[in-house]
Parts: structure tokens; sequence; C-alpha cells
């Protein structure tokens, strides 16, 4: 196995126990759409029960005198099942399945208020055999409208902040000639209820919106649609004046505005069934409304109008920041872009503009607090942006199971309006009562065989695609539905996978970066690999704000940037005062000596020591345990995962050796226990005689062990 499958392996059930308990099921199918989403979902029904169960189903075009699967919508399905329309009536992308008796006979009906329900519906009763539960009446409505995955791939076929081999849409500046892994791919995404793409960067093609680049974006559009996915394009608000070269781009200039029209006009044309467009503008070097004094919401309400007519919408973001801040000025802070640029904003846009936020107030970074904005955001519709490709946690070299953090995120109560307003709640439109809301992943998956590299990684996707759909899912209960469904049901694979994944966010966050500081990591660049200083004295704001005395930076309202301000006051208070911020948020939110004391007890010095120890130590267990496995599963995705944890432990060891080293220079306080600085048993490569090599020094010298 090669993991192309991903978790929709449908691998044969051979346990004769569990296949007993679907026995009774039809063997005949009746679908009663001819959109090809409908013809998708009876086809997967036909396709996933054949492989697990054997059993070949027959498709029939009219109602049979005998027991059958009957898919449709809502209203299809009730013209020939009376019990159907007596059901609650489903609205948007809900499904729903039951089991009708009509004239002595059993039908199974999987439904939806839409075509897209159906296929849902479908996949939902695949993923009961899959985990070999007993299939029962069932009724399941998404958590918000908008589901959508984000890639970032540029037209010449790389990916920005991709791990996983080239693009499956672009190459060579053009749509690839073969999409098949595209079809592949909104196959998967539909089997988690995810309902929309954008395939191409954030830090958008200029060409993108060009008529010729549109017929050929055309093609990825046909692709998704019988998934029911709905392809969405990142554009560049310059583009009036790139496309068709008018004399500006002010999003107030009546041109321009015809400009938009025009152009979704014509996107409609050719994409029917188009999601919207995703803005980045005025950030790391994207140009903006503010060159012409304009702001976010005029912007994107010109765009938004645009699109309205055809029932698009403009995912805006909210990752608007200048990235030449003054290191010099201590009020200068990157965590406070996002609230200073959109709060004063809210109300002011168009019904169909959603502001997509990233759940952090920086960038992705291995723990980060809640975006004040979120609360800031009251008359306005709002999307979290997740980041599923491991930018900064790993890069699918490393096993980081994300699910725990996201959770984390949505589950995090702002406390706006001093009420309950969990994130979850606040994009899924409700907390505020906004009409849209949602969730944006950004994937990145490619063309190595098993999409995203690291066999353990698409957990990450299955988890993005769940909690978008349902963010009241536990972690716990994604992980093990994810497990059974790629590595089979095997108590003893099932338990040990998920237990190596559990902790694996915290034990990456242990060896990377504790206490809030962020990833250590590389900033400038490919964000890989310690790289401590990095951060600090650039404009990007990534700061540690690190002397021979302390650390952190101080973000309190009292004698800091005043971020800690921007939350509801219950939150903010819990923030502001050293005695009730968490550890695991202290060196966002405050600059403290080394020796600084820990609710745990320990110092600030110390706790990154040992944490950084038992980090690395977590991670070299991984091997011995998957060792374990095998036997138990294939072969091939055995090897492969194995190698890819040797490497982990190894380089969690770099990331061990390197932060600790730096805070004991810093800091010149020494581990209690004596570990940082002696390495027993370890040779220097410059301590070697080594023919044809020559010693140099290291830059930045705690990357090398001894700086060289
Ligand atoms: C950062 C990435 C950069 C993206 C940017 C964004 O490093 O490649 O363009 O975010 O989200 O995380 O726009």
């Amino acid at each position: 196995e090669d993991g192309h499958e991903g978790w929709l392996r449908y691998a044969h059930i051979d346990d004769p126990v569990v296949l007993r308990q679907y026995d009774g099921l039809p063997h005949r199918v009746l679908s009663l759409g001819t959109t090809p989403v409908a013809q998708a979902a009876s086809t997967e029904l036909v396709r996933g029960m054949e492989s697990m169960l054997g059993s070949r189903l027959v498709a029939v075009q009219t109602l049979p005198q005998e027991d059958a699967f009957v898919l449709g919508t809502q209203t299809e399905v009730c013209h020939f099942l009376r019990n159907v329309c007596r059901q609650k009536a489903l609205s948007g992308d809900a499904f729903a399945v039951v089991r009708v008796m009509q004239k002595g006979h059993v039908y199974w009906v999987i439904f939806g208020d839409e075509e897209r329900g159906e296929l849902y519906g479908v996949f939902h009763v695949l993923e009961q055999f899959a985990s070999q539960k007993p299939i029962a009446d069932a009724s399941e409505a998404p958590a918000a409208s908008v589901r959508w995955v984000n890639q970032w791939d540029n037209f010449d076929g790389s990916i920005e902040r991709g791990y996983a081999g080239r693009s499956i849409f672009f190459d060579g500046g053009h749509v690839r000639a073969d999409l098949s892994r595209v079809s592949e791919y909104g196959r998967l995404l539909a089997s988690v209820g995810l309902n929309g793409c954008t395939v191409n960067n954030v830090n958008s093609d200029l060409r993108t919106l060009d008529p010729a680049m549109l017929r050929e974006l055309a093609r990825i559009a046909d692709q998704l649609r019988p998934w029911g996915v709905r392809m969405s394009l990142s554009v560049d608000l310059s583009s009036p004046q790139i496309v068709d070269h008018l004399a500006t781009f002010d999003p107030l200039d009546p041109a321009v505005v015809a400009w938009w029209q025009k152009t979704a006009d014509e996107v409609y044309r050719l994409i029917p069934d188009f999601g919207g467009f995703v803005i980045k503008a005025d950030s790391e070097g994207r140009l903006g409304p503010s060159k012409y004094g304009r702001t976010p919401a005029e912007a994107a309400n010109v765009v938004a109008r645009a699109l309205r007519p055809h029932g698009g919408v403009v995912l805006y973001r909210g990752f608007v920041y200048n990235n030449h801040l003054d290191w010099h000025d201590l009020k200068a802070d990157r965590a406070r872009a996002g609230y200073d640029n959109f709060h004063a904003l809210d109300g002011r846009f168009e019904p169909n503009v959603i502001i997509q936020i990233k759940h952090g107030p920086i960038d992705f970074q291995v723990r980060e607090p809640l975006s004040p904005l979120f609360a800031a955001l009251q008359h306005t519709s709002q999307a979290i942006e997740l980041q599923v490709t491991q930018e900064y946690t790993g890069q699918q070299r490393h096993m980081v199971f994300l699910v725990p953090m996201w959770k984390a995120a949505l589950d995090t109560d702002l406390r706006a309006q001093n009420r309950s307003t969990p994130v979850k709640e606040i994009v899924e439109g409700r907390s505020f009562h906004q009409p849209l809301g949602g969730f944006a992943g950004v994937v990145n998956v490619g063309l190595d065989t098993n999409w995203m590299h690291h066999p353990m990684a698409m957990s990450n996707l299955y988890g993005f695609g769940k909690l978008a759909w349902n963010p009241d899912l536990t972690s716990d209960e994604i992980l093990d539905s994810w497990t059974r469904l790629t590595w089979g049901n095997n108590p003893k694979v099932v338990s040990t996978i998920d237990d190596l994944q559990r902790g694996s966010w915290h034990a990456y966050e242990e060896y990377s970066g504790p206490l809030g500081l962020g990833t250590l990591t590389n900033i400038i660049g490919i964000h890989y690999g310690p790289g401590i200083e990095s951060a600090e004295r650039n404009g990007w704001g990534q700061w540690l704000r690190a002397d021979n005395k302390g650390i952190g930076i101080d973000r309190t309202v009292a004698t800091g940037t005043g971020y800690i301000g921007q939350y509801p006051p219950e939150l903010a208070k819990v923030y502001e005062s050293l005695t009730t911020c968490p550890d695991e948020l202290l060196l966002f939110m405050h600059h403290v000596p080394y020796n600084y004391v820990l609710h745990n007890g320990k110092t600030v010095v110390q706790h990154v020591y040992d944490s950084h120890y038992k980090g690395a130590a977590t991670v070299a267990t991984y091997a011995p345990r998957w060792e374990q496995l095998q036997g138990l599963i294939d072969e091939e995705r055995y090897e492969k995962t194995l190698k890819l944890f040797m490497y982990q432990a190894g380089h969690a060891i770099v990331w061990r050796d390197a932060v600790s080293e730096w805070f004991l220079r810093m800091s010149g306080i020494a581990d209690t226990r004596g570990r940082v600085g002696h390495y027993p048993n370890r040779i220097e490569a410059e301590s070697m005689q080594a023919d044809g090599y020559t010693s140099v020094d290291v830059t930045p010298w705690e990357t090398a062990s001894g700086g060289k």
C-alpha cells in the first residue's frame, strides 16, 4: 500500500462476525438524481460496498419491489417514499440516512436537501462499514457553510509551503493536461464534508483573472464539481491594472467597479458553481487598498458586489500587517495588527464578505493565543484559517497531529460581551448571528503518491474536514476513526498509532518552542529546523526580545504593547496578570527574567531545558514503538513511517541541543541536571581527522554542536 487512497482504502472486511451485521442489507440501488454529484454518490456506494463487503449492488431505474438503497434529494425521494416527506426538512449540505419500510420492503434512504448532502450521506455510511460499526438512522448538518481548503499552488507547478511534491493542478505556467489527481483530491475532500477549494496561492499570480487563464482554470472546476467541491481563486487587487491595463485599481473608481463586475460575469459564465475569491492585500508586499487611502472594507465590498448576483463570496484575509516594524520601538507589535486593521470596520462589509482570520495573531506557530479579532468583529462574518500543511510544525518530516491544537483554539471562550463565545460558535456565525462563516484550511497536498509525504500527516487533513463539519467532535474521536480507516482495525495497531499521534503536538512544542515563545525556527526563509535568533531585530515582528537578563514580549496594557487590551475584559484580565497567565503562553504575553518561577515551580530556563530533553526523549520512543507493529501493517507504509520516525528522533536532538545551548549562553544559568553542554560519547565532526574537509564556523552557531 502506498497511501494513495488516504482514509478511503475500503479494505475488505474478513472477520465473519463483523460481516454478519451487514448481511441483511439490500443488493439494489436506485439513484434518483442525474447530475454528476448524484452519479458520484451512487458510484461511490457501489464501489465501497463491493470493496469492503464483497457485495455487488445492482443499479435499478425505478423503485424495486424488493429491498434497496435509495439515493436522492429529499424532494426526489419523497415522491416514492411517503415517510421521507414526513421527515424534518433538511437544508443546505445536511444529510439523513433512514430505514423506511414500505409494502413489506426495506429501503435504506440516503438523502440531502441538495445532492451534495446525498454524497455526504453515502460517505457517512461507508465510514460506518470501514470502522465496522452497524448501519443506523442518522441525520447531520454541518456547522458552517464555508468549509474550504486553500492550496498555495503556483502556476509554474511549485507550491508555497508545500512539502509533498509539485502541484496537482499546475505545471509550466498552465493547468496540467492530466487532472486525474484533482478528481481524486475532490473525492477525499467530499468524504469529510469539505465543499470548496481555492486552487492557487494566496500570493496570487497576477495573470489569474486573465480570460485565457480562466478558461484553463475552468477545467479544474470540472474535475471538482462531481464531488460537490466548488472551486475558488485567490486574486490580487491590482488585477484590473495588470489584466486590462486600467489606469488604476482604486476600488472606488467606476472603471474598476465595472471591471470587477465584468470579470465576475465572465468567471460565472465559465464556472457556474464558482465559490468566490480569496484576497490577500496590503500584506507581505501584496498591493492593496491602502495605496489609494481606501479601507479593506471598501475593497472587499466592490468585489463582493460583483460576485453577489452569482452567489459568490469574498474571503478577505485578516492577515494584514506591516513587515517593516521597528525593533527598537518597544510598542511595535505584529500581534496587534489584525485587530488594529479591522476592528473599526466591523459592520461595514457586504453580507457576502467573510473575514478569514488565522487562528493566532502571528502566523501558525506551535502555540499561540487566539486572535483577539474574532471577538472584535460582531457584525461581520468570519472564517478561521487553520494550517494543515506543517509549515512551522515539522513540514511533514515530523509527525505532529494538529487536531488537539485546533480543538484548543476552537474551544477557547473569548468571553465577548461577558458571555460565552467560544471561537467555534463565532465562526459558525452563531455567537453574533452572522449570515455566513466557516473554516479555511491551508492544505497544500502535492503529487507525492500519498498526498502529504508523511503517512501520519493525512490525519490532519481528515481532522480539519471533520472539525469544519462538526467542531464539537473530540480530538480522540477524530484520531481513532482516522486510524481505523487508514491502518485497519487491529486493536494493537489502533492503540499504538493513536498513542503515538495523541501527544505528538505537545512533544513537538516541547523541543521546538515552549512557553509561548513560538516555534524557535529559522524565521526568514524555510521555517524548518532551529534558528533561535533569526526572528530578532528584523521587521517581521516574530521577536523574542531576549537579552542576558530576560526573554519574552511584554504585551501587557500596563507596561507593554497593549495587545492584551484587545481581548474582551475577562480574558484580558487573565493574560495581563503574571499570577493568572498560563505558563504555556507566558513568554508570548510577558517579559520575565530567566530565573522567573513558573506555576509548575521551575524557573523559565530550567523549564526550557527540561522540556527540550523531555520532547526529544518522547520522539526517541516513536521508532521502537512503531517496530511493535511490524507484520501487522503493510510493509511499504511501515518502512516509510519507520524511516521518518528515525529521522525525527535525530532532528529532535538537534533541536534540543540548539535551543538549550542558546539559553545556556544567553542566560549564563546552568542546567541543574548538568546535561546542557555535556554530551558524553558524542564525537564532534571537527575533532575528527577528516581528509578533504575543513572545519568552519556555523551560523547560527547554536545549530551545530560546538558552533562548528
Ligand atoms: C506565512 C507563509 C507565507 C504565506 C503567508 C500568508 O510563510 O508563505 O504567504 O503566511 O499566509 O505563514 O499569506
